[in-house]
C-alpha cells in the first residue's frame, strides 16, 4: 500500500456525502518538517516517533460533557502562527479536515471531530504578546487560558471583559470563536465590542493580520467580526487584541431568595433603578438548580430556614468606584426590599468577605459542574423574553412527564438558570444517560417552544454539531444562504470544522 494512499471518510454536506482525506503516514512525515516530535500526537505507526496509545487522545476526542466523541488519529500542537499556517495549507491541499481546538470546554460538540478530522490544538500558543496599561489593550496568543490572562492583567488593575465558569480551562481564542457571553456581559457587552483585532490563519494558509489595537477603525468591512462566533469554520484564530476594562475598586454581591418566579421581573426593574451604574450582574437560578449546586458542593449553602419556600434565586453583583457608596446603595436596596409591604424576596444574603463573595458566586457559577456530577445533561441555551423562563422549564418537565420519561432511570431533573440581564436561559435536562428516547422527546419540542416566543436556539454557546439541523429555527433562508456563501469564500474546500454551524 502506498504511503500516499488516500483513505477517505464521508461527511454529509447538504444532502451530499463530502469526502475528506484521513491523515496518513506521509502527512505525519510532512508535519515532522514543521513541528518538533513532541508537538505531534498520533496513533499512526510512525517510524520516527513512537505512536501514542489511542486513550491518550481521549482528552482531545471527547468533549467536556462526554456527549460527543471523535476519532482523530492525530493532534498537532503548533507554537507559532507560521506553524499553523504551514499545517493548514498542507491540510487544504490534501483535503484533510481540521478541527481547531482550544480548551475543549464547548457545550455544543463543536470542538471535537465528527470523524477522524485532524485536531489542531492551540494549547501551546499561550504567550501574552503585549499589554498597554494606559489603554488597557491586551494582545495575546489564542491559546492563552482565560484565567491566566485575568491573572496577567490584575497587577495593572485591569480585568478581562469576559468571565465564565470554564475560565480555568477555556482559551481566549475559543472564547472569541464561540463569541462566549458569560457572567460579565451585562456590564461589558459582547466580544463583538471588546475584541479590537484578530490574527487568523485562513484555510489556504494565508495569514489575515487584523491584529490592530485601534479603538476606532472605519475603513470598510469589519472582517474580524465574521470570525467572532464562527466556531472555527472560517479559519484558525491565532492572536487576539482586546480591550480590558479597569478593575472596579469595589465589588459586592448578594443572593436573594424569591418566593415566586413572577417576582423576578419586578425585582429586576427595582434593582436596575436602585443600583443603576454599579449593577454588574443579575443572574438567575431556579430552586432545582440551587439544590443541585448545594448537593455537589458548589459554594456554601444558605441557611435552610432562609431558603424555605424559595422558588428561585437571583444573584446580584455590584462593581463600582467607591466601596462605602456601593455598600450603602446595596444595603439600602436590601432594606427596601425586605421592608416592603408585599416583599418580592424572602431573604437576602450579602457577602461580608472575599471568601463569601466567591462562595455566593460559586452557587451560580458551579451549576454546570454540579449538573455534570449529577448525570448527563441535555443543554439548551436559549434567548427568550424573561417572562417565559419558568414556562419553558415547566412545559419541558411536563412534556417529559407525559412521555413517561421522568424518574431516576431517565430524566432526573429539569433545571433552569442563566443570565436574566441578557434574556438568556440555560435549560438543562439532567438524565441518567444519553438516550435516543430522551433526545427524540426533547427535539424538536424545545426548538418549537423557543420559536413560539421568537427566541434564539443559541444565546451564547453556539451551534456546533448539536444544532446544525435546527439553525432554521433562528435564521431565515436568506441568512443561511448568505452564511453558506461566506463559508465558500473563505473555505472553498470546506476543510474547516466540517459539519459544525452549517450542515
Ligand atoms: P473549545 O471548546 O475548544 O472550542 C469551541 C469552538 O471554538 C469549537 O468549534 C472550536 O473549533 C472553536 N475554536 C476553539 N479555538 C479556536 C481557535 N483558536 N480558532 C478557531 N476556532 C477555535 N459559554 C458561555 O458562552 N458562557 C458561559 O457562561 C459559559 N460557562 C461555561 C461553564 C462551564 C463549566 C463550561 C464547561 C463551559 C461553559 N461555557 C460557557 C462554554 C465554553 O466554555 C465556551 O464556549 C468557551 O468559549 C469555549 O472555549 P474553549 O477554548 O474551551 O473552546
Ligand atoms: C453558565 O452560564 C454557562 O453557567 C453554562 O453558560 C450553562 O451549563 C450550562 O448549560
Ligand atoms: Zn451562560
Amino acid at each position: 500500500m502506498s504511503r500516499f494512499q488516500i483513505i477517505r471518510h464521508g461527511l454529509l454536506v447538504r444532502g451530499r456525502a463530502r469526502h475528506f482525506s484521513s491523515v496518513s503516514l506521509a502527512d505525519i512525515d510532512h508535519f515532522r518538517t514543521v513541528l518538533p516530535p513532541h508537538a505531534i500526537l498520533t496513533t499512526l505507526p510512525t517510524v520516527a516517533t513512537a505512536p501514542v496509545a489511542p486513550a491518550e487522545l481521549d482528552q482531545y476526542n471527547r468533549d467536556w460533557m462526554g456527549k460527543y466523541t471523535g476519532k482523530a488519529t492525530t493532534v498537532l500542537k503548533p507554537r507559532t502562527t507560521h506553524e499553523v499556517s504551514k499545517i493548514v495549507k498542507w491540510c487544504n491541499e490534501r483535503e484533510i479536515a481540521v478541527v481547531p481546538q482550544g480548551g475543549n470546554t464547548g457545550l455544543v460538540g463543536g470542538s471535537v471531530p465528527l470523524h477522524d478530522e485532524l485536531i489542531l490544538s492551540l494549547a501551546s500558543m499561550n504567550n501574552v504578546r503585549s499589554f498597554d496599561p494606559v489603554s488597557g489593550i491586551l494582545i495575546a496568543d489564542a491559546g492563552c487560558i482565560l484565567q491566566s490572562l485575568t491573572d496577567y492583567v490584575a497587577p495593572y488593575n485591569h480585568i478581562m471583559p469576559i468571565d465564565l465558569g470554564a475560565k480555568g480551562s477555556c482559551h481566549i481564542g475559543g472564547n472569541v470563536a464561540t463569541n462566549a457571553g458569560g457572567l460579565r456581559l451585562l456590564r461589558y457587552g459582547s466580544l463583538h465590542g471588546s475584541v479590537l483585532g484578530l490574527e487568523v490563519v485562513l484555510p489556504d494558509g494565508t495569514v489575515l493580520d487584523q491584529l490592530t489595537s485601534l479603538r476606532k477603525d472605519n475603513t470598510g468591512y469589519d472582517l474580524k467580526q465574521l470570525f467572532i462566533g464562527a466556531e472555527g469554520t472560517l479559519g484558525v484564530i491565532t492572536g487576539v487584541s482586546l480591550l480590558t476594562p479597569p478593575a472596579p475598586q469595589a465589588s459586592n454581591n448578594v443572593i436573594l431568595a424569591l418566593p415566586h418566579f413572577d417576582n423576578v421581573q419586578p425585582l429586576y426593574r427595582k434593582v436596575k433603578r436602585a443600583l443603576s451604574e454599579i449593577l454588574s450582574a443579575f443572574e438567575f437560578i431556579d430552586r432545582a438548580a440551587y439544590d443541585l449546586a448545594v448537593k455537589h458542593g458548589q459554594g456554601r449553602a444558605l441557611n435552610p430556614e432562609d431558603v424555605e419556600g424559595a422558588e428561585c434565586f437571583v444573584l446580584v453583583e455590584t462593581s463600582g468606584g467607591r466601596r462605602e457608596h456601593d455598600e450603602e446603595k446595596l444595603t439600602d436596596l436590601l432594606a427596601e426590599l425586605l421592608g416592603a409591604e408585599k416583599p418580592l424576596i424572602n431573604t437576602g444574603v450579602l457577602s461580608q468577605s472575599p471568601a463569601q463573595f466567591s462562595s455566593l458566586w460559586a452557587l451560580r457559577e458551579g451549576v454546570t459542574e454540579a449538573v455534570s456530577k449529577e448525570g448527563k445533561a441535555y443543554k439548551y441555551d436559549i434567548s427568550i423574553p424573561l417572562a417565559h423562563f419558568k414556562t419553558v422549564v415547566d412545559s419541558t418537565r411536563k412534556h417529559l412527564g407525559v412521555k413517561g420519561l421522568l424518574g431516576d432511570h431517565a430524566v432526573k431533573h429539569v433545571v433552569g438558570y442563566g443570565h436574566v440581564g441578557d434574556g438568556n436561559l440555560h435549560l438543562n435536562i439532567v438524565a441518567a444517560a444519553y438516550t435516543d428516547e430522551i433526545q427524540d422527546a426533547l427535539e424538536p419540542f424545545v426548538y418549537e417552544l423557543v420559536s413560539s416566543y421568537r427566541g434564539s436556539i443559541s444565546a451564547e454557546h453556539g451551534i456546533g454539531a448539536m444544532k446544525t439541523h435546527a439553525l432554521h429555527y433562528s435564521k431565515d433562508e436568506v441568512s443561511i444562504a448568505l452564511m453558506r456563501k461566506i463559508k465558500a469564500i473563505f473555505d472553498p474546500r470546506g476543510i474547516m470544522n466540517p459539519g459544525k454551524v452549517l450542515e
